[in-house]
């Protein structure tokens, strides 16, 4: 595989920014070898820079649920920018993109836009520390919240990928007010809430954890989490950055019917441009400013270009049979992945939800961290890699989710299970 320009490009970049990238997993040091680069991208695939082509099972990291440059995201940014680009006063689009939002995920009574996901969580647990007056926050070992200072403890996605301990730059009197606990262990949970349930702010969590590859939550799990927090008057968040809208129309909370007191959202709201948004209870909402006193602001939240590309994806995924679809497909890849592992000798289960799918290398089921973390991940660079020379891009980390869109149809599902045989077969020598 011709990698040359992608090899120049990745020279310069090195000079210049932070391992040659602008955000780390991007950076194929867990998996070894060079990124390639992006010369653009349709549908399910992605072309680089010299030309090679691949079925892309990052999608940019979540949002690109219909597919990568789809004509009616790219018609409605381009009828938005003719009137400018950003104004720094309110558009109509700001309003429309709350009364959708707010409609599809009914427990967001009101919602504020930001520009990432890391902005919407860090405001989350702001509101959460100023409506409660209380500073401690619960997270979950291997769940990513995004950067912000009081979530880079035992964190997932690139830190956990890096093998990242808890980061220098994060003071020791903010990092003890984070306390994590094991995701899927109800008596861990119990026991901490009895011992400080009362100084909790909030609890933070991904209902389905994508950034320690892909865990669900088990029967009851997440209710019990709901109750513990209402009993301790404990704020629960749901961090549905990721699940939002990907694992159902109304998120991670509508599949598996939780009432989080707030929700955290980005990627697919954004279509692929730079949009993240919190949301819940109107009496929480309120106390945001300028209607209330907790502070937060952003340049260019609600973008009209952002919200334009956020909105044409958001209509899309209303498509009747959406989900359906991306459920069919997504059970299609992951029994086919397990399947040809079999035949090749080689031990790999799947985790998944609709339009999510974590591939472990292990024979054992995958429900919490530890687990996650004992898979061969030797093995999995090796398939990584075989993957990648047959054209198919999956995540280059053991600790990172896949993604369908709704353009991965038969032939790039069963391209990918193909490649898989062949690359199984080369990862067991
Ligand atoms: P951003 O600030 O990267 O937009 O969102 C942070 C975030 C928050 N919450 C969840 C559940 C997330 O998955 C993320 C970001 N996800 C990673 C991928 N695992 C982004 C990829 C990257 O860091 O480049």
């Amino acid at each position: 595989m011709n990698t040359e320009k992608s090899h120049e490009l990745f020279s310069r970049a090195k000079l210049l920014l932070p391992g040659g990238v602008n955000s780390p997993v991007r950076a194929f040091k867990s998996v070894g070898g060079e990124p390639f680069f992006a010369a653009r991208a349709e549908g399910a695939y992605i072309i680089d820079v010299d030309g090679n082509r691949y079925i892309d099972y990052i999608g940019s990291w979540g949002p690109m649920i219909a597919g990568h440059a789809h004509p009616k995201v790219l018609q409605a940014v381009s009828d938005v920018m003719k009137n400018g680009l950003s104004f720094g006063v309110p558009n109509a689009l700001e309003v429309t993109m709350a009364e959708t939002i707010t409609r599809l995920v009914p427990s967001c009574e009101m919602i504020r836009m930001v520009n990432s996901g890391t902005e919407a969580t860090l405001s989350a647990i702001r509101l959460a520390r100023g409506a409660t007056g209380r500073n401690k926050i619960v997270k979950f070992e291997g769940c990513y919240h995004g950067h912000g200072d009081s979530f880079l403890v035992k964190a997932g996605s690139g830190m956990l990928t890096l093998g990242i301990p808890d980061p220098p730059g994060v003071p020791k009197e903010l990092a003890d007010l984070t306390l994590t606990l094991p995701f899927n262990d109800f008596d861990a949970a119990k026991k901490l809430f009895e011992e400080v349930g009362k100084d909790i702010a909030g609890l933070i969590v991904e209902p389905i954890v994508g950034n320690a590859n892909c865990i669900l939550p088990k029967e009851g799990y997440l209710q019990y989490l709901r109750n513990l927090c209402t009993q301790y008057g404990a704020i629960l968040i749901f961090d549905e950055v990721m699940t939002g809208f990907r694992v159902a129309l109304g998120g991670a909370q509508a599949r598996y019917g939780i009432t989080p007191d707030l929700s955290t959202f980005g990627k697919i709201i954004g279509g692929g441009m730079p949009v993240g948004a919190y949301g819940g209870r109107r009496d929480l909402m309120q106390q945001i400013a300028p209607s209330g006193p907790i502070y937060q602001a952003g340049t260019l939240s609600g973008n009209p270009v952002a919200m334009a590309a956020g909105l044409a994806t958001l209509d899309l995924i209303q498509a009747p049979g959406f989900y359906e679809n991306l459920e069919k497909r997504t059970h299609q890849l992951c029994d086919g992945l397990e399947n040809a592992a079999r035949d090749a000798g080689v031990a790999v289960t799947t985790n998944r939800s609709c339009a999510m799918f974590g591939l472990f290398f292990t024979d054992k089921h995958v429900d919490n961290f530890t687990d996650a973390t004992q898979c061969d991940i030797p093995a999995f660079r090796k398939f990584f890699h075989g993957m990648l020379k047959r054209g198919v891009y999956l995540a280059p980390s053991a600790y990172e989710a896949g993604f369908l869109s709704s353009m991965h149809g038969d032939i790039e599902i069963n391209h990918t299970i193909e490649a898989a045989r062949e690359a199984f077969l080369e990862s067991a020598n």
